[in-house]
C-alpha cells in the first residue's frame, strides 16, 4: 500500500521565498504526523468491540484525528491547499476503511468463533420419559376414576393404630414383627407403612359416608432384596362403603378394571384367601397375558397370574373406625404396582424400577 507521505507529495522549498518558510514547516509536520497515524492504522489486523470504539472515537470520532487535522486546513498556505485537501482525504478514506474492516473482523468474531459451523444442525434436546410404575399407576387411577372413585393419599410414616391396630391385626400377628417391619428405631409405636390401608383407615375415620375411593403409594416391608421383593414397593388399594355392598359389586367392580387395563379378553377368577382385615377375602387371578391361558413361564404352566387381593371389609374394621356394621358395608382390594408393571411390560426383575437405570427407563414412551 502506498504511504501517504507518497501520495503527498512534498512540496519543494520554496528557496528565496521567506513568507513561505512557516508554512512549509507547519506542513512538513502535518505530513510527519499523518505518516505516523498511518502506521498506526495498517498496524491494526483485528479488533474485539472494544478496541473497535476506541479505533472509532481517537481516528474519526467528533473530537478525533481526522477532524482535528482537518482544523489544520487554515494554516495552509491557499496554494498547499488543494494537495493538503487531497491528502486528507486519502487519510479518511484509510480511517474509515480500515473501521469497516476491523468492524466486520468483529462482529464474525463474535457470532462464529474459529472452529463453530452454525450452519450446521442443532444438537436435539431429549424429552425424558414416564417411569413405568408412574405410567401403571396413572392407568389404574384413571380407570378407577371413571367408575366413581376419588383417589387419597396419606402418611407413609404411621402409628400402630392406623397401621395395625384398626386393621384387626392381633398384637402377636407375624407382620407387626420387627423381621417384616420398619420400625422407628426411637418409638416402636411409629414406623413405615407396610401397606396403604393406613390411609383407608384415615378416611373412615372421618364418618363420611359413603366412601368409594383408591389410594396409591408407596409401601415398605423389611424384605431382602431380589428379583422378585424389594423393601419398597408401590401399591394401589381401594375402599368402597355404603349401605348394601356386596361380594357381587367387588367382583364386577374388579372385572371391569382388569378387562380396562388387560384387554375384553381377559378371564379372571377368585381364590379364597385369608386377610385379617376382610371376611370372606379372597385372591383374584387373570387369564396368563403371555400365553393365553396354554402355559408358560410367566404362569408357571397354570394359565393364570393373582394380581390382587380382596374381600369384604371386616366388621371389626368399620367398627374400629366409628361405622356400624350393621347398617354398612363395604369392599376393599390391593394390588402391587410393580406386579402388574412387570406383567404388562414383561419385566423379569423388580429391582430395574428402582435403580434408574436409563437404558431401562427409555424404552417406557408411552402416553403420559
Ligand atoms: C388387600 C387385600 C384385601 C384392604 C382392606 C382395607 C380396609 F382398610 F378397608 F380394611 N384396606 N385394604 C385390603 C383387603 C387390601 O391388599 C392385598
Amino acid at each position: 500500500m502506498r504511504k501517504l507521505h507518497q501520495l503527498f507529495a512534498p512540496a519543494t522549498n520554496p528557496a528565496g521565498k521567506s513568507r513561505h518558510t512557516a508554512i512549509f514547516a507547519a506542513m512538513e509536520n502535518l505530513q510527519q504526523q499523518i505518516a505516523a497515524y498511518q502506521d498506526e492504522i495498517n498496524a491494526f489486523h483485528t479488533a474485539d468491540a472494544e478496541a473497535l470504539e476506541a479505533f472509532r472515537i481517537k481516528f474519526l470520532g467528533t473530537k478525533g484525528i481526522v477532524k482535528g487535522l482537518m482544523t489544520e486546513m487554515k494554516n495552509i498556505a491557499p496554494d498547499e491547499r488543494k494537495a493538503f485537501g487531497q491528502t486528507m482525504n486519502s487519510f479518511k478514506q484509510l480511517a474509515e476503511e480500515k473501521y469497516e474492516q476491523l468492524k466486520s473482523s468483529a462482529t464474525a468474531g463474535t457470532l462464529q468463533p474459529a472452529g463453530e459451523d452454525y450452519t450446521l444442525p442443532g444438537e436435539a434436546i431429549t424429552v425424558g420419559t414416564r417411569h413405568p410404575l408412574t405410567l401403571v399407576r396413572q392407568q389404574i387411577t384413571e380407570i378407577f376414576k371413571r367408575i366413581g372413585f376419588a383417589v387419597a393419599e396419606g402418611p407413609e410414616i404411621e402409628d400402630d393404630w392406623h397401621n395395625f391396630g384398626a386393621l384387626n391385626l392381633p398384637e402377636d400377628h407375624p407382620a407387626r414383627d420387627m423381621q417384616d417391619t420398619f420400625y422407628i428405631s426411637t418409638n416402636p409405636a411409629i414406623m413405615l407403612r407396610t401397606h396403604t390401608s393406613n390411609v383407608q383407615i384415615r378416611a373412615m375415620e372421618k364418618g363420611k359416608l359413603p366412601i368409594r375411593l383408591i389410594m396409591p403409594g408407596r409401601v415398605y416391608r423389611n424384605e431382602t432384596i431380589s428379583a422378585r421383593a424389594h423393601c419398597f414397593f408401590h401399591q394401589v388399594e381401594g375402599l368402597y362403603v355404603a349401605e348394601r355392598v356386596s361380594f357381587a359389586d367387588l367382583k364386577q367392580t374388579l372385572y371391569f378394571f382388569v378387562k380396562e387395563m388387560f384387554g375384553q379378553d381377559v378371564k379372571i377368577r377368585f381364590r379364597p384367601s385369608y386377610f385379617p382385615f376382610t371376611e370372606p377375602s379372597a385372591e383374584m387371578d387373570i387369564s396368563c397375558l403371555i400365553c393365553g391361558g396354554k402355559g408358560c413361564n410367566v404362569c408357571k404352566y397354570t394359565g393364570w397370574v393373582e394380581i390382587l387381593g380382596c374381600g369384604m371389609v371386616h366388621p371389626n374394621v368399620l367398627s374400629n373406625c366409628g361405622i356400624d356394621p350393621e347398617k354398612y358395608t363395604g369392599f376393599a382390594f390391593g394390588m402391587g404396582i410393580e406386579r402388574i408393571a412387570m406383567l404388562k411390560y414383561q419385566v423379569k426383575d423388580l429391582r430395574l424400577f428402582s435403580e434408574n437405570d436409563i437404558r431401562f427407563l427409555r424404552q417406557f414412551t408411552g402416553a403420559v
